[in-house]
């Protein structure tokens, strides 16, 4: 053992460690950006996590963090690496080449990562491989660097011809090398990340594609609109559409690659490609998308206007089996959902979308195309950049959440939401409105009932909406009298159905109960 070493002050080894790991993840993430962005050793790692976490993880992460959820992730990371990169400078300090082999060890399971994601080829080895190198030859040059500081500041080891300035300008170097090589990793680290997300977000591709004009259109009335401050729009703008999906880097797909086949169950394989697809009669549908981790009075839900093309037409190419029951649907990145067969056939809007809120769909949301179904929460039949639909039977098949103890069926509950007042906002005493959403896709709704602390349950105004398909906006004019107030909704659905008071959380197939919110009347 090199006693020399011994005396080299740990923190000098953490930070040899933390220059070298975020230099060298820094190198990674600037070469998978010239791959493709999702072989980032961090995007990778994170993705195998997210799979691999258990179901409660996830789950907390979702109601925790909401659509934040991957922000937070990422943030887990980087603390995690952090722990590791101080441990791996102080073990090559003092235990070397323990801590480069660390680091490698670090590549490699990037590596690991990398090629088990749905997407990889081999190529998607290399940004982990530079990445676990650059940290293991940084690291090793930057703790000799520190060890030769520390014999030269230690008394106990003066090092021959060694005068005070040469000690301090061996310091200055190390700390000077490391703050360039954390500096310059962190910025490839985040400067990689946005570059990442803006070219997405700017795809030319995307940018160049063309929808066609739709054979069916659908007129939203105006009237569905109320137009009160606060209330969520009838129609979500896109960039203010929940997103929840499991790609920490969205996946791109070139149009003119994608393909979508249809095979199992079948008298006939079908393979559909962009341009066969937008050749196709497109028809418009307005349909509200809800997730099943939606609290109650929760955002996880939007409405858009879609444009895509009945799945029940390219099924009805493919000739399902009789024994046939579902409908597994593939995301390019290994992302999967069950989706009832006849579901997916009888007359409901159930699309291949291409389009929303007359745009091609964003990168986010599934470009270039996705899953629309009407009645269903999303995780069980809104697979986004989907590339494969296989008809196969319940009893045979199951999917992404179900693996992880979602309910294989999964349709949208009845429920409701107060949008205003805000919870905890000061509303003046007087005349007051309280507004919202209610909705049961594919039901519809027929009423709204709203009850003030514990007075009578009094029947709201509904706005007009395309169709059951999608939520309702609802209001009640409201005298607010001064003190504490509490304001509960419930829905009556399109078949009478009250909804119900029961609270029940959001596994395994969506939460029931009212919305309830306290205001503070001046
Ligand atoms: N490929 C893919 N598609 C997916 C998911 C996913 O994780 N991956 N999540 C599903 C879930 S749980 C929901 S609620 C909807 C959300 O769609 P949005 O992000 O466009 O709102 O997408 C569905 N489609
Ligand atoms: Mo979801």
């Amino acid at each position: 053992m090199d006693t020399d070493s011994a005396a080299a002050p740990a923190h000098l080894g953490a930070l040899a460690g933390v220059a070298a790991v975020t230099l060298g993840a820094g190198l990674g993430e600037l070469t998978a950006l010239a791959i493709t962005p999702s072989s980032s050793p961090v995007a990778s790692i994170g993705g195998a996590l997210i799979d691999a976490a258990p179901a409660w993880a996830k789950d907390a992460a979702i109601s925790l963090f909401g659509t934040n959820d991957k922000a937070a992730l990422l943030t887990g990371i980087a603390i995690a690496l952090f722990a590791v990169a101080c441990a791996a400078g102080w073990l090559e300090l003092r235990r070397p080449p323990w801590g480069r082999v660390a680091a490698l060890a670090l590549g490699a399971v990037g590596v690991a990562a990398a090629l088990t994601r749905a997407q990889a080829s081999p190529i998607w080895a290399v940004p982990s491989v530079v990445a676990g190198v650059a940290a293991a030859l940084i690291l090793g040059a930057l703790a000799r660097r520190a060890r030769g500081t520390a014999r030269a500041v230690s008394p106990a080891t003066p090092v021959a011809g060694a005068d005070p300035d040469g000690r301090g300008a061996d310091r200055r170097t190390f700390l000077l090398w490391s703050g360039v090589a954390t500096v310059a990793g962190a910025i490839a680290l985040v400067g990689g990340g946005i570059v990442r997300a803006s070219s997405q977000a700017a795809s030319a591709v995307r940018a160049a594609v063309r929808l066609p004009q739709p054979v069916a259109t659908v007129a939203v009335p105006a009237a569905a609109e109320l137009g009160i401050p606060g209330l969520a729009p009838y129609v979500t703008p896109n960039e203010s559409f929940y997103r929840i999906d499991t790609a920490l880097v969205v996946p791109q797909i070139d149009p003119a690659d994608w393909r979508l086949r249809i095979h199992g169950l079948v008298a006939h394989e079908v393979t559909l490609t962009w341009d066969e697809l937008l050749a196709l009669p497109l028809e418009e549908s307005v349909t509200t998308l809800a997730c099943v981790s939606n609290d109650v009075g929760g955002d996880l839900i939007s409405n858009a206007v879609w444009l895509g093309y009945p799945i029940r037409a390219l099924l009805a190419r493919a000739e399902p089996a009789a024994d046939a029951d579902m409908v597994l649907s593939t995301s390019i990145d290994g992302f999967t959902a069950s989706t009832p067969l006849d579901v997916l056939t009888d007359d409901r809007a159930a699309i291949l979308a291409v389009g929303m809120n007359g745009e091609p769909l964003p990168a986010e949301h599934g470009f270039p195309v996705r899953m629309v179904v009407p009645g269903l929460y999303g995780y069980v039949s809104a697979t986004k950049w989907v590339v494969d639909l296989e008809v196969t039977r319940f009893a045979d098949a199951t999917a992404y959440w179900t693996d992880r103890g979602w309910s294989p069926r999964g349709p949208v509950k009845l429920e409701s939401r107060i949008d205003v007042p805000r919870a905890g906002t000061a509303v003046d005493a007087g005349d007051a409105v309280i507004a919202g959403v209610a909705w049961q896709q594919h039901v519809g709704v027929a009423g709204v009932e709203v009850q003030v602390d514990d007075g009578e349950w009094q029947a709201a105004t509904l706005a007009s909406a395309v169709s059951g398909d999608t939520w309702v906006q609802w209001s009640l004019p409201w005298r607010a009298t001064s003190g504490i107030h509490t304001l509960r909704c419930r829905a009556i659905s399109a078949t009478g159905e009250t909804q119900t008071s029961t609270v029940t959380g959001v596994v395994p197939d969506g939460a029931t109960g009212w919305h309830e919110v306290r205001v503070q009347v001046a």
